[in-house]
């Protein structure tokens, strides 16, 4: 980023998985366990469904409506711009975001659809990078156990097993890894030593950087 300092900052940190594999979850303690430590924090999730564009992700999530998977896979995309400036301030001013899936599940989900990997990559290019991603992994049938599936799009075994697939194929060695079939208190315990390691970094003055870097 232009203009980048060493100034102390909030941290960007990114929980990602299958459905039903327990971000929103690990998000909400994590944003309780930091503030508890009196750290500012915000949970924050995508889709952004308050948005004009998350209205229309939203409908399409529910099949009210039906997309063009391009389309939606833009929509997605254009949803997480419209955060952008928001993000970069409230990270410059101290604030840590917990953020509920990204621009990771923007290709993973969209990439099992048959869509292009590099094509669902590029309209990513210039969001935030997060500091740290949280991968929940779970295997998709035990994620299908878990307070049952409903009745959005995605939810399907079949397709949640090709999710999988193409995390795989995105996951770098930066990412956190966490056994998802844990206990929630035992996975919290974890998520919170890498989240704290991660906001105090942040704290330091660590750079921001952009996808995909
Ligand atoms: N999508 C999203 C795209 O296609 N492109 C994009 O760019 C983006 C951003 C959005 C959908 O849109 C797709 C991905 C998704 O299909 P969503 O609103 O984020 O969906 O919904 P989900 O991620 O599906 O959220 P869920 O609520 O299903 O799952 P979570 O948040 O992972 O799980 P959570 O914490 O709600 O837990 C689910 C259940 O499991 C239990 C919980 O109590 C709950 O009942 N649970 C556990 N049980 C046992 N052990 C544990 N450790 C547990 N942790 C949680
Ligand atoms: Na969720």
């Amino acid at each position: 980023i232009n203009g980048a300092n060493t100034e102390s900052r909030g941290a960007c940190i990114v929980l990602e998985g299958l459905d039903r594999s327990g971000k929103t979850s690990q998000s909400t303690r994590l944003v309780s366990y930091l503030e508890g430590l009196g750290h500012s924090a915000e949970l924050w999730r995508f889709p952004d469904r308050t948005t004009s564009v998350g209205q229309m992700i939203s409908s399409y999530l529910s099949n009210e409506s039906q997309l063009d998977d391009h389309t939606v896979h833009l929509l997605f995309s254009a949803n997480r711009w419209q955060k952008r400036s928001l993000m970069e301030r409230k990270l410059k001013a101290g604030t840590s975001l917990i953020i509920d899936r990204y621009s990771f599940s923007g290709v993973a989900f969209s990439s099992a659809k048959g869509l292009d990997f590099d094509w669902c990559k590029a309209p990513e290019i210039g969001l935030l990078a997060p500091d740290l991603v949280l991968y929940l992994d779970i295997p998709p049938e035990k994620a299908a156990e878990r307070g049952g599936y409903g009745t959005e799009r995605y939810e399907k075994l079949e397709f949640q097993r090709k999710v999988a697939d193409c995390y795989k194929v995105l996951q770098d060695p930066s990412w956190k890894v966490v056994d998802a079939q844990l206990p929630i208190e035992e996975i919290s315990k974890q998520v919170q030593e890498v989240g704290l390691k991660c906001v105090e970094q942040c704290l330091k003055g660590k750079q921001l950087s952009l996808l995909w870097s």
